[in-house]
């Protein structure tokens, strides 16, 4: 079915989780519903204000902006907001536009009839920036602990946070974390070059079946995980990556607060060694 046809079938009212039909309507290509009035409402207010905190600021040049969280001894209290509370503001229009565009996959999800994996997923890259800004920040007691916003700045923030233990390549989730990382390229990379091989064929050739994928990898490896099987398998890669990245940093200072290569202790002291 053409897309245009399909689309015409499918853009019927039903599916929101709230506000009945009052949003329920499409403008060009985008959906709107009530989430996507609340994703708007939040990324402009967001944006505008990252604008009026820049303009405070001494530059404008779009790599060295830097809008701070508020000082340590802040607490977890409200700032000023040309001392954090810009930020503060930020964060929770931040958080509102994020968890609003995730519930807006959710109404799109249920019109469409299709399962809840994509906001599901996106959900997980949510959680690691909730865990950035809120939950680590809260467990240590200062919004302050908070990355700054800035291109340049919250590059500075990673460096300045991984060396503050020592050495993060050591801490064992950020381990589990780059791997998964890794892995989700070298999974994408084998499915789109397998996907292409087969079924992308010089011209005057014949496209190739599934069962040819399949044959590919048992003559390889010895084992094909399937047409379905490798979107499952790329899933659970990525959302790995996502989660060990929160448990990575959330770990470090709540939990973990000397410097990383230390906490392999554990291992040198194991009474077999000895
Ligand atoms: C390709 C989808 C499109 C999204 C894009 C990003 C903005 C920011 C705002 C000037 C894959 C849009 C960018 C809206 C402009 C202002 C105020 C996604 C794709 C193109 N980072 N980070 C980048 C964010 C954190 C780190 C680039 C966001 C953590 C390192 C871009 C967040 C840590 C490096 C960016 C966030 C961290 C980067 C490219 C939020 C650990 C780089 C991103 C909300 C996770 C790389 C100069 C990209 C770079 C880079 C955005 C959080 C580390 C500016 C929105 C605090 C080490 N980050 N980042 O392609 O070149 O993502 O930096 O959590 O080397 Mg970052
Ligand atoms: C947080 C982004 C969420 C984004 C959202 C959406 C918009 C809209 C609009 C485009 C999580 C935003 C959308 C704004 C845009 C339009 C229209 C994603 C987030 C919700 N590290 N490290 C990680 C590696 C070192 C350190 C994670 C590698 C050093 C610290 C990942 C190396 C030291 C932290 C990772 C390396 C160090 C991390 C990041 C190599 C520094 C973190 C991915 C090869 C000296 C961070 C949760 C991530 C983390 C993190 C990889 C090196 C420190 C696993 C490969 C040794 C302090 N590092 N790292 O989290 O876990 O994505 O954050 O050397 O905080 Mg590391
Ligand atoms: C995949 C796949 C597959 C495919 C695919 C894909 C995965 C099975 C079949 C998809 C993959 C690709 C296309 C490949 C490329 C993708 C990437 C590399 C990922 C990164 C993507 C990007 C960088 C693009 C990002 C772009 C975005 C997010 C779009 C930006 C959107 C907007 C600016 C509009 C957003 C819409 C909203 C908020 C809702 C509706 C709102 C409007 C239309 C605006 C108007 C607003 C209203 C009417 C509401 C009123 C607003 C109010 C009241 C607020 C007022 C506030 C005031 C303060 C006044 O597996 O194979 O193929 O294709």
């Amino acid at each position: 079915m053409a897309m245009l046809s399909f689309e015409r079938k499918y853009r019927v009212r039903g599916g929101t989780l709230i506000g009945g039909d009052l949003f329920d309507f499409w403008v060009g290509p985008f959906y709107v519903g009530f989430f996507g009035v609340t994703t708007a409402f939040f990324s402009l207010v967001g944006t505008l204000l990252i604008f009026v905190a820049a303009a405070d600021g001494p530059t404008w040049n779009p790599w060295q902006i830097n809008i701070a969280p508020p000082d340590l001894s802040v607490g977890l209290g409200l700032a000023p907001l040309k001392q954090g509370g810009f930020w503060q503001v930020i964060t929770v229009c931040a958080i509102g536009a994020f968890v609003s565009w995730a519930l807006r996959e959710v109404e799109i999800c249920r019109k469409l009839g299709i399962g809840y994996h994509v906001p599901f997923a996106f959900s997980v890259a949510i959680f690691a920036y909730v865990t950035l800004v809120v939950i680590r920040p809260v467990l240590m007691g200062a919004w302050g602990h908070g990355f700054p916003y800035g291109i340049i700045s919250h590059l500075d923030w990673v460096s300045n946070t991984g060396y503050q233990y020592l050495h993060f390549h050591y801490n064992p989730a950020h381990m589990l974390a780059v791997t998964f990382f890794f892995t989700t390229c070298l999974a994408l990379a084998l499915h789109g070059a397998l996907v292409l091989s087969s079924t992308n064929p010089a011209p005057g050739e014949h496209v190739k079946t599934p069962e040819h994928e399949d044959t590919y990898f048992r003559d390889s490896i010895g084992y094909s995980v399937g047409t379905l099987g490798i979107h499952r398998v790329g899933l659970i890669l990525a959302l790995n990556a996502g989660f060990w990245s929160a448990i990575c940093i959330v770990i470090s200072g709540p939990f973990w607060t000397r410097g990383w290569p230390e906490w392999w202790g554990w291992w040198l002291n194991l009474p077999v060694w000895r």
